[in-house]
């Protein structure tokens, strides 16, 4: 038995050329689609065929493709030529199927459906919420644009003074609409002081009793473009009245707290009053008597150290005059070589 290969564009086209060269006496045994060129394909047939033409004789007119001479068929024979030829069939299906696309409605809508299901899915879900918007980068001088100030620090170290130096330019140069007040009813001439500057600015002035009654002063005073807030300077060992403060800033959120400190002060006490003051979480430090320095180091190492701007610098006594925004620069001169370099001692534009 011999077994040829028969190639041709169709299956009808290999068959009829098995037929042309072997006759009705070849056996089909297999059929398969094979690839032609780059995308093109083609089918392969292969038949057997027996040796001995004397047995098979060429053609006997009767005799099926697969058949044998003399038209005797074996179960088995007709089931070996009938397995690549059911093969074929569904491949040719499939084939169809993909061709024209005649997939059944019912799947089709559930693929839509399953579809429309996602994009609802992804148009309902929760959007990410945005990244956290990056705190802005740390600078060592920072104007204020806070509407209620409090300077705290501690005794003598020019709170009242630098106050009312602010109060003038605010009100003054700047044309807002300034108010004072106080926490100071504990040393004596507190007050006056106080009132003698105000009346000095033409700005009104609110004495508190007691730190607790802030909150409401404050809120009297809402349509204020700034208030001012002196507090009263006590021993950096008096913790009762830092307590006392930080119950009523807790009350009033929206108070700059500006921790004053002379510049002559070194960084341990700098940092001691950091700490003593810390419950009432000062965001800006405030150095005066710069004219009091030959150098001042704290004015550009205490800021970065603690992580606290500065706005205002007091360079002397007078009011309202000595008083200048800091700007990085400034800090840094003042810092090297102290207020002695400059002539320029006027309020900063
Ligand atoms: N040289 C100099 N003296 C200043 C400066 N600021 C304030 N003073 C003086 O320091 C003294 C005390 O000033 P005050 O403003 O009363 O100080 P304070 O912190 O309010 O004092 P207490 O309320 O008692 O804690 C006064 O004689 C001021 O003139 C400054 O920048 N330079
Ligand atoms: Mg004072």
């Amino acid at each position: 038995m011999r077994i040829l290969k028969f190639q041709g564009a169709s299956m009808r086209e290999a068959l009829s050329r098995v037929k042309a060269e072997l006759g009705d006496d070849a056996v089909v045994v297999s059929t398969r689609q094979i690839k032609r060129g780059l995308l093109g394909s083609a089918f392969e047939i292969a038949a057997a065929i027996e040796d001995d033409p004397a047995a098979s004789g060429p053609t006997t007119g009767n005799v099926g493709l697969h058949g044998r001479p003399g038209g005797n068929f074996a179960d088995n024979d007709i089931e070996r030529a009938m397995a690549p030829l059911r093969a074929e069939l569904r491949s040719l299906r499939a084939m169809m199927r993909a061709k024209s696309d005649e997939r059944p409605a019912s799947e089709v809508r559930g693929e839509l459906a399953a579809l429309r299901r996602a994009l609802d899915e992804l148009r309902t879900r929760p959007q990410p919420a945005p990244a956290p918007e990056a705190p802005p980068p740390f600078t060592a001088a920072t104007p204020s644009q806070a509407t209620a100030v409090l300077l705290v620090g501690p005794t003598g170290v020019g709170k009242s003074t630098t106050i009312a130096k602010i109060a003038a330019r605010a009100a003054l140069i700047e044309h807002r609409r300034v108010a004072l007040i106080t926490l100071d009813n504990y040393r004596v001439g507190g007050v006056e002081q106080m009132r003698t500057f105000a009346d000095l600015i033409g700005v009104p002035l609110h004495l508190l009793d007691d730190p607790s009654q802030l909150a409401a002063q404050l809120e009297e005073l809402a349509g204020y473009d700034l208030t001012l807030i002196d507090t009263a300077g006590r021993s950096p060992r008096d913790r009762t009245a830092v307590a006392a403060l930080e119950r009523a800033l807790g009350a009033a959120p929206r108070v700059e707290v500006h921790l004053t400190i002379a510049a002559s002060a070194s960084s341990t006490h700098v940092d001691e009053l950091h700490r003593h003051f810390a419950p009432l979480q000062p965001s800006r430090l405030l150095f005066t008597k710069v004219d009091e320095c030959e150098r001042a180091p704290e004015l550009t190492a205490a800021p970065t150290r603690l992580q606290l701007p500065v706005t205002w610098l007091a360079t002397g006594q007078a009011v309202p005059e000595d008083l200048e925004l800091a700007t990085l620069p400034r800090l840094a001169e003042l810092a090297r070589h102290g207020l002695s370099v400059t002539t320029d001692r006027t309020v900063a534009a």
